[in-house]
């Protein structure tokens, strides 16, 4: 699941998903995010966003202590995931992509930001914003301040990410394809917020492209299970 772009305000949102993931307590061994599930997410050290986001983050914990894994894939308002979501909820974060062997298949896991560049140098914006130097001087200034930038920035942000046609689809689906060229069997991403399962050919490999939509808006999610595979899910 991912792309919930969850603000603070939201608590009757964060109410109901809390519900959502609570009830799924034990179905799960493993539960990957597939980024943006949160508006604004930047990892300070000792801040756990508690006002913020705690409602979805206690449930989270639950989830965790009930023996499922989770599994954190960031995405493009997502930044040092560490602090909360490995420390106190003993995820498995991933700042660009991760591979996964699952029942003889390679699956390739990201949640989408460096495939859907329109043409603008994304992947060295990407690394100008996720690398130590940028993250210093955003723990210089500290939580206070920046939360109070982010909540400037969710605005634009949301013209820039959620306008119709914020992403290349082509493009989009070259960068899907490139992976499968890889060696890839699955590509799973986020990112785009339209739910997808979709069958390409590879020569005589036959692949999978999985996008998990978005669990706020459109409440779409998607499972794997061993032996029956993917499942667009919809309704929380
Ligand atoms: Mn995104």
């Amino acid at each position: 699941m991912g792309d919930a772009h969850i603000l603070p305000k939201e608590k009757d949102f964060q109410i109901r998903f809390s519900k959502f993931l609570r009830s799924r307590g034990g179905a799960y061994d493993y539960l990957f995010i597939m980024g943006d599930l949160f508006e604004f997410w930047f990892g300070f050290d000792g801040y756990r966003f508690q006002n913020e986001y705690g409602e979805v983050l206690n449930a989270l914990s639950e989830l965790a202590s009930h023996g499922t894994q989770i599994i954190y894939l960031e995405g493009n308002h997502d930044f040092n995931m560490g602090p909360v979501f490995s420390r106190d909820l003993l995820a498995r974060v991933y700042t660009d992509w991760a591979r996964f062997d699952v029942d003889h298949r390679r699956w390739f896991v990201t949640h989408g930001d460096l495939a859907s560049a329109r043409g603008f140098r994304y992947g060295t914006y990407r690394k100008l914003i996720k690398n130590p130097l940028t993250y210093d001087l955003i723990r210089l200034m500290g939580p206070r301040i920046i939360l109070k930038m982010a909540e400037k920035m969710a605005f634009l942000s949301h013209q820039v990410y959620h306008a119709p046609k914020a992403y290349d689809a082509e493009r989009y689906m070259g960068y899907v394809r490139d992976q499968f060229l890889k060696g890839y069997d699955v590509v799973i991403m986020g990112h785009t917020h339209r739910a997808t399962i979709k069958e390409y050919q590879i020569g005589r490999r036959s692949c999978l492209y999985v996008n998990c939509g978005d669990i706020k808006k459109k409440e779409t999610y998607v499972t794997y299970h061993t032996g029956e595979g993917f499942r667009i899910e919809r309704g929380i």
